[in-house]
């Protein structure tokens, strides 16, 4: 009886220990290799046009840190707020975003200079934390000479106070060019957008950060 005891007291730690390490696993890169990181200000949202605009904490990025998998397969983004992101955010629409100029060529993709810095971006993956009519919450969309195309990101993202994690596939060809990002290296801007109604009623404003505000980071192979 007391054998039995000790064994099922062993089974318990034993089991308790692979939770804690899958746990583990799932919220930091102990698998991943560290490509770079770099801090952004804060109280440095902007309005479309890239003019200074007041935003929440929540959408306010202070620092970003990248890694790759071991298999250079995915890569996984961190990103730091100023403040946590509420559980039911009041706002029409709310997401966090990696935007790649995977081809480093300015003159390819999408090009908004007040928000992408001069990049031509061929993707972007984004997090949508609310958008109560979209299907799915990690999403890609690929730019290229005409027009885009979005589809499902196949990867992960989770959510934890301050923090905003996503994982995404670099080689994932579900939907062929659409979905295949490729190898670093690229130049890549964060994002963050929150888009909702002003408190008198009468229309919608969108509201970004982005880091760096100005250029872009290189992001190279470990
Ligand atoms: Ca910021
Ligand atoms: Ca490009």
């Amino acid at each position: 009886m007391i054998k039995f005891s000790v064994i099922k007291n062993k089974l318990i730690f034993v089991g308790s220990l692979i939770c804690i390490l899958f746990l583990v696993s799932n919220v930091s890169p102990v698998s991943a290799l560290f490509l770079g990181h770099f801090k952004d200000s804060v109280y440095d949202h902007i309005d479309t046009s890239g003019n200074p605009i007041d935003g929440n904490g929540y959408t306010d990025i202070t620092r970003v840190t990248a890694f790759i998998s071991r298999d250079e397969s995915e890569m996984r983004v961190r990103f730091m707020l100023a403040e946590k992101v509420p559980m039911a955010p009041e706002t029409l629409e709310l997401w966090y975003a990696i935007a790649i100029d995977s081809d480093m060529n300015p003159s390819t993709g999408l090009t908004n200079p007040a928000i992408y810095n001069g990049l031509g971006v061929d993707y972007e993956i984004h997090v949508f934390v609310a958008l109560p009519w979209i299907n799915w919450r990690l999403e890609i969309t690929h730019y290229y000479d005409g027009g885009s195309e979005t589809h499902p990101c196949k990867g992960t993202y989770a959510i934890h106070g301050k923090q905003v994690w996503f994982t995404f596939s670099l080689t994932d060809e579900t939907w062929g060019d659409h979905t295949y990002i490729g190898l670093p290296p690229f130049y890549v801007v964060s994002l963050t957008s929150e888009y909702f109604l002003e408190l008198d009623g009468t229309y919608y404003v969108r509201v970004w950060d982005h880091a760096p505000n100005t250029g872009y980071i290189t992001i190279t192979q470990p």
